[in-house]
């Protein structure tokens, strides 16, 4: 049987440091998750920012919640921490004069929605006020630095906390490389983005880790560059040639960001 992840380890086998807890919006110590599956709640529409719709607590896995929007498909579930600033008790939308809006793509006829929100809400089991915590403080500055592990979530498939890497920083931003994966989960994100976590977060709140992935990167110095760029397929990022492929970080485009451009045109 293959030994669980262990950071200790790793951090020895590959000499390397977590980024300080202090460069993360994370609280110091997590808070509790004191939700139940099938609870609602009011969340903002991840598709559709502007907007607060009910979600239901599909599941719980740490101290993030696996939510649905009502009235939505079962496949566009987000995940959530019971600290994020995009969820709040059921009423709170009434109270600022807002009103609760149909989700984006929302699987009835527009004109149903006042009796689908009737219904919906009708006996339902309303999160209590107490189980929302207020969101940590954004760190006064962006205080990564290249080489920092940490705990992020993979975009891709969001219900996973994987070993990281800070693999740039630029001005606000910082680049998330996912170790062992050869930058086919990569991402850009803000210094205080909600997904990433300092090292031993998941064991703290109870969240699963994944290990990281068994495609080794080489350092910057024996990386061969490939003589005609070319879009690797899936079957080339499982050959062993990979390893000498490597895609560098894209810089922070305003408008294209985590996208690589088409041409330079
Ligand atoms: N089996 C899926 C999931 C990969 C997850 C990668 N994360 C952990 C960085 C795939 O190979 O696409």
């Amino acid at each position: 049987l293959k030994d669980a992840f262990s950071w200790e380890e790793y951090l020895k086998e590959t000499s390397s440091t977590p980024a300080p807890p202090g460069c993360f919006r994370q609280a110091r110590v997590p808070p509790s998750n004191d939700f139940k599956v099938g609870m609602k709640l009011e969340a903002h529409d991840p598709r559709n920012s502007t907007s607060v719709c009910i979600a239901t607590v599909m599941g719980l896995t740490g101290v993030r919640l696996r939510l649905r929007l009502d009235g939505s498909d079962n496949s566009n579930d987000f995940w959530r921490l019971v600290d994020s600033s995009d969820i709040q008790p059921i009423g709170t939308c009434e109270k600022t004069g807002d009103m609760l809006q149909p989700p984006l793509g929302f699987r009835m006829n527009a004109s149903s929605w006042p009796m689908f929100l009737l219904r919906t809400l009708n006996g339902a089991e309303m999160a209590p006020v107490t189980a929302f915590k207020k969101e940590p403080p954004r760190p006064p500055q962006n205080s990564f630095k290249p080489g920092m592990k940490l705990e992020a979530v993979d975009k891709k498939n969001p219900y996973l906390i994987c070993p990281a890497t800070i693999g740039e920083v630029r001005g606000e931003e910082v680049f998330i490389m996912f170790d062992g994966w050869r930058g086919a989960f990569d991402y850009w994100c803000k210094y205080d983005s909600r997904d990433i976590f300092p090292v031993g977060w998941c064991t703290l709140t109870k969240h699963s880790l994944q290990p990281p992935g068994n495609s080794v990167t080489l350092p910057k110095s024996l990386q061969i560059l490939p003589s005609s760029p070319s879009k690797p397929s899936r079957r080339s990022m499982q050959s062993p040639y990979r390893l000498l492929t490597p895609l560098p970080p894209l810089p922070v485009r305003k408008g294209v960001r985590g996208r690589r451009p088409k041409s330079e045109t």
